[in-house]
């Protein structure tokens, strides 16, 4: 395995092998098998174009042997920041053809985190668009670069806009020739991409995933979810993300022989004009965009759109409040699947044929039956059955270690190998899982992950903070949102000026805070020395208003 990740031991690597979990598929082998099996289907449509299985391949193919020219190839790390266009499938595969692995990135991201992606990895190459929704991802390269001294290649989905150290990918395919630019393929065991955690810490973690592991969420979800080659999905979400890549997202589909239609944003306008427009059948959203979609639906500015096509709406990422749950049915005429993941591998879903009642109030349940699941006191003794404790797992697609992170490792996982979710939950006798809260440090702003600490430390670097702490506070429509609380040194900077800073510093948008609050002090917090935990609750508690 790649150098800097864990293994799964051997007895259970076999064991799942055995138990025909893992087949000894690469991800590259799997979309030759697809385009194979349903050369003229429809596999993309998004930004005006329509990809075949068949075209789909043949540009991976001419893509690897593009890149290959480059001099990228097994075991080299490649930043891929795209939006929703079809180009993210060629290159995505193009590169795990070649063994090299894809490190998503999300389009929010900026400066900050693209250069810590880049040299964190050591990437040989950074894949952006040329702008999209208004942003210029060439101009942040360019700042990548000149902050990082790398990647080597910049390559652009789009136009270069005159940049000569910037290839387009259109060039990069045409350099290819016919391809095949692969030729023995990766070990399927091994490391097909990075995926980024949405972290606790002061720095993002990166999770490698396997072919062989990963492709077994995959098969396994698109058969829970009944996908066909009828199967029309709706990428509403940034396909680069877990979810829509695989649960059962657009891997799942290809799985099954149906169709990806991108979307550029995830907006009711866009998104029920699409489903309308294509006949979607599938589609997976987090909860404040299936609350924006229902009240649209409901009377609002998308009442007039036909969706009788729309079969499933899968919601994830966050808890999605029951009240709202409710609504689905009634007002989308589809089926509600809760869906509760994980870029580290657990993936739980509501059942189809789940009762109502489950569906509404529960986040589903694991895909595979061997998902190991333990529900732990903070002692890490198991609970009696249907007790609240931090949810534990191990399993067939569930990673044992991040990449190159020994020390946060010994923290995040077990001497047992069981990676510690963070997250609070209780079982059903059902099996169901419940989510009821979280144990880590991280702010869940309507699925967008955000470490406190990470924020913290940039809130630090301005010359005008004594300390800072950023907390989670309760919000009708994300869930939480956050709010950082500042001890200026001396007058302070004004709170209009941090914000600018903290944009300054390139953190994606997401992450800074909803609000900021100047206050003279942080509680006392009795004797002795106390963690940026605690310091964070008892600000909470002292500051935060309830909802
Ligand atoms: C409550 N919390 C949830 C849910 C995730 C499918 C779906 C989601 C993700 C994902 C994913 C939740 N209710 N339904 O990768 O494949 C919170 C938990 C969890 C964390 C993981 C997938 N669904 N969560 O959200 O890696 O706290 O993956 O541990 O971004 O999101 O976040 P992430």
């Amino acid at each position: 395995m790649l150098a800097g990740c864990t293994p799964w031991p051997a007895e259970f690597a076999d064991s799942y092998r055995r138990r025909g979990y893992w087949t000894g598929e690469t991800l590259g082998a799997f979309l030759r098998d697809r385009a194979h099996r349903f050369a003229e289907r429809t596999a993309v449509v998004g930004a005006g174009r329509r990809w075949s299985y068949a075209e789909l391949d043949t540009r991976a193919d001419r893509m690897a042997a593009g890149l290959a020219r480059l001099g990228i190839g097994a075991g080299d790390r490649v930043v891929v920041q795209l939006p929703n266009r079809p180009e993210v499938f060629e290159v995505a595969f193009a590169l795990m053809r070649l063994g090299a692995l894809p490190v998503y990135a999300l389009p929010a991201h900026r400066r900050a985190e693209i250069s810590y992606l880049c040299s964190f990895t050591e990437a040989a190459a950074l894949v952006v668009a040329d702008t999209d929704a208004g942003f210029d991802y060439r101009e942040l390269a360019e700042q990548v670069r000149a902050e990082t001294g790398g990647p080597e290649h910049i390559l652009v989905a789009g136009d270069t806009g005159g940049r000569a150290h910037m290839r387009t990918l259109e060039e990069v395919r045409e350099g290819g020739g016919a391809g095949p630019g692969a030729t023995a393929g990766p070990d399927p065991g091994e490391v097909a991409f990075l995926q980024l955690s949405g972290g606790t810490t002061g720095l993002p973690k990166l999770i490698p995933r396997t072919h062989d592991d990963y492709l077994y969420s995959v098969r396994a979800s698109a058969e829970i979810c009944a996908l066909d080659t009828g199967t029309v999905y709706l990428a509403a979400l940034p396909v680069v993300h877990n979810f829509p890549m695989s649960s059962p997202g657009f891997l799942g589909v290809f799985s099954a022989g149906g169709t990806v239609v991108l979307a550029p944003d995830p907006s009711p306008a866009t998104c029920l004009a699409a489903v309308e427009a294509e006949g979607v059948t599938h589609t997976a959203v987090v909860p404040p965009v299936a609350m924006l979609w229902l009240d649209a639906a409901d009377g609002g500015s998308q009442a007039h759109r036909d969706l009788t096509s729309l079969r499933v709406l899968q919601v994830g990422g966050a808890k999605f409040n029951a009240e709202a749950a409710r609504r689905v049915r009634p007002t989308l005429g589809c089926t509600l699947q809760q869906v509760f993941g994980m870029a580290e591998g657990l993936v739980n879903y509501t059942r189809y044929d789940d009762p109502e009642e489950v569906v509404v109030t529960t986040q589903g349940r694991p895909i595979s039956p061997d998902d190991e699941i333990r529900v732990v006191d903070s002692d890490g003794t198991e609970v009696a059955p249907g007790g609240l404790g931090e949810l534990q797992t191990r399993g067939p697609y569930t990673i044992r270690g991040y990449y190159r992170a020994p020390e946060h490792n010994a923290e995040a996982f077990t001497a047992d190998g069981f990676y510690r979710t963070g997250d609070l939950v209780r079982t059903t006798p059902t099996g169901h899982i419940v989510v009821e809260g979280r144990a880590k440090d991280q702010i869940n702003r309507g699925g967008e992950k955000i470490a406190p600490d990470e924020v913290e430390n940039h809130l630090l670097a301005h010359p005008g903070v004594h300390d800072a702490a950023v907390v989670a506070v309760p919000d009708r429509f994300l869930g939480e949102r956050t709010c950082a609380y500042v001890v200026p040194r001396g007058a302070g900077p004004a709170r209009s000026e941090l914000r600018a800073f903290l944009r300054e510093r390139g953190l994606a948008a997401y992450k800074i805070p909803d609000r900021l609050e100047l206050v003279d002090a942080f509680p006392a917090t009795g004797v002795g020395k106390i963690s940026r935990r605690e310091l964070r609750e008892a600000v909470r508690a002292a500051h935060a208003p309830a909802e």
